[in-house]
């Protein structure tokens, strides 16, 4: 878990290598989580998942490793929260 929406409570994020997917569900803060959670597609079979900031904008990326297509899927924290959960 991580926060990835910068309001310090904490998100997460999971693989589905079937769906080839990466789904987010954003902390509440009362320890529950937004359902359903947002997807992201990345490539085929995703395995290993590392949370960091790559692009140094002090927000929380996530970087998928994909089996079956030897490559890295990069979801930055900008392109990740979509709809915003700030936004009415
Ligand atoms: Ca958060
Ligand atoms: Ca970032």
């Amino acid at each position: 878990m991580a926060d990835f929406t910068g309001d310090n409570i904490p998100d997460l994020a999971v693989t589905n290598a079937t769906l080839d997917m990466v789904s987010i569900s954003l902390g509440k803060g009362d320890g529950t989580f937004t359902y359903p959670p947002i997807y992201h597609e990345v490539a085929e079979y995703p395995q290993g998942m590392v949370i960091a900031d790559f692009n140094n904008d002090g927000l929380l990326d996530i970087a998928v490793s994909s089996r079956d297509e030897n490559k890295i899927s990069l979801l930055l924290k900008k392109n990740m929260v979509n709809p915003s959960p700030f936004a009415n």
